[in-house]
């Protein structure tokens, strides 16, 4: 096991790290810019070092500060959180060059999952059901009208670099494809200095349904069931649970067993999540994230596993704590992440926490690195905390949300608690009767 983890990230989720490590004895580095000297991880971490001015380019995301740091404590491997480092392949090849271990997956995982055409043909190869659509990168008219033609329209051209929904363009007809391709390779090209784009079957109304796996790395792989993280404005999720409202026990088992399966085989170590949209009853692979997610708590709550906890042991060769027969399924959970914005303009919103009183009880978990008296820096995402709540069924889990949500209080700034107050009261939300579409729509009227 290690003896000292360097936790290179911020907020919440080095929290999160911080206190796996201490479970398992291992002392604790944190790094922080200078907009970060009074964060919660940096006066709960064993040491702390302070890598750059506020922007995230010159700290957070600076390879060369980060492993000073590293070589100045003595820190034998460093976790990325999510965002930031945590899916870059260069930074994990950098780290195995330097003899510090990168707890993550290997650098030609993440590279291969960054692609999001690799990744598609590997998912397929794998025996994962993939959105029907192009094999490679589309570059003329010809093609892409042949392409979608065969599986027929609408159709969504979506660059090979991207994820988090730029550079997608939906064609309805064929009269459309010409400029639908020209614009999607131009913005692609914009926006991640790579014009690949593909061409997908566009699901008009499904739900996001993803699938929490555990590699081994050496052969081995589990699943830990889904999250249903349909509920998402401008593609950043907002609520987040397990069970998916959608899915029953044998299609959570096949589709499960699929993710597990493909993950033994393909080598893969660490945690990782399969995405994909969910339509009539069917499954369709988008994407892979190699990463530990935001929303992981919710798997912990249904399953009782700690994924970082099994992230670093996975990392330093001690193998998964379960086996797939383990785990098991129990009760709900919710969870719902509070941003510091206005609760329906979703403004920024940071500043001073005059009053802060986090819920508490049975069944409630807050993962925030925020407190009382805390001045939330401009800097970054609005993101301050998240609630996840338990219930043995789903409506026990929603009374126990309502619950936590009236005893929740963040004064001075403004959060995005009141939108959660609505939704947990709505009744499309309590018959989880919702796809990508529903909160766009809810806000765009309602809200
Ligand atoms: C799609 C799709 C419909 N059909 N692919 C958006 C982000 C990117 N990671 C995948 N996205 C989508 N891909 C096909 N073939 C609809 C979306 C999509 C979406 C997906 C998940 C959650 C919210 C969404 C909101 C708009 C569009």
């Amino acid at each position: 096991m290690f003896n000292k983890v360097l936790i290179a990230n911020r907020g919440e989720i080095a929290l999160r790290i911080l206190r796996a490590c201490k479970e398992l004895g291992i002392a604790t580095v944190a790094v922080h810019s200078t907009a970060d000297s009074e964060a919660m991880h940096v006066r709960l971490a064993d040491e702390s070092v302070c890598i750059g001015p506020p922007p995230s380019r010159d700290s957070y995301l600076n390879i060369h500060e980060i492993l000073a740091a590293c070589e100045i404590t003595g820190a034998d491997a460093i976790h990325p959180g999510y965002g930031f480092l945590s899916e870059n392949a260069k930074f994990a090849e950098i780290l195995e060059a330097h003899g510090i271990t990168f707890i993550g997956p290997s650098a030609e995982h993440i590279r291969i999952m960054g692609d999001k055409i690799e990744a598609k043909n590997t998912a397929k190869r794998l025996g994962i059901p993939v959105v029907p659509g192009s094999d490679g990168a589309i570059t003329d008219d010809v093609t892409a009208k042949r392409v979608a033609a065969e599986i027929g329209y609408p159709v969504l051209i979506k660059a090979a670099s991207g994820g988090g929904g730029r550079g997608m363009k939906v064609a309805r007809d064929e009269a459309s494809i010409s400029e639908a391709l020209s614009t999607a390779r131009s913005e692609a090209g914009a926006a991640f200095g790579d014009d690949s784009v593909y061409i997908e079957k566009y699901l008009t109304l499904p739900r996001h349904i993803e699938i929490q796996v555990l590699g081994d790395g050496k052969g081995g792989g589990v699943h830990l069931g889904e999250r249903d993280c349909s509920l998402q404005r401008r593609h950043q999720k907002v609520w987040e649970e397990a069970n998916s409202p959608a899915l029953n026990a044998a299609e959570r088992e096949k589709i499960g067993m699929i993710c597990a399966n493909a993950i033994a085989g393909l080598g893969y170590s660490g945690a990782g999540t399969i995405e994909f949209l969910y339509e009539n009853g069917e499954f369709y692979f988008i994407e892979m994230n190699t990463r530990l997610q935001v929303e992981h708590p919710v798997t912990e709550m249904i399953t009782g596993i700690d994924l970082v906890n099994e992230q670093i042991r996975v990392a330093s060769g001690a193998g998964l704590s379960m086996k797939q027969a383990d785990i098991a399924f129990t009760g709900h959970a919710i969870e719902c992440r509070i941003n510091a914005e206005h609760p329906s303009t979703f403004v920024p919103s940071p500043g001073r926490i005059a009053y802060y009183h986090p819920p508490g009880g049975l069944g409630v978990r807050v993962d925030s690195g925020v407190y009382q008296g805390y001045s939330i820096p401009p800097n970054y995402d609005s993101l301050i905390g998240k609630l996840i709540v338990h219930g043995r069924s789903r409506v026990e889990c929603l009374m126990r949300l309502r619950r936590a949500l009236d005893e929740f209080v963040v004064d001075g700034i403004e959060t995005t608690l009141p939108l959660f107050r609505n939704l947990v009261s709505n009744p499309d939300i309590q018959d989880g009767n919702y796809n990508i579409h529903w909160l766009e729509h809810y806000l765009a009227n309602a809200g």
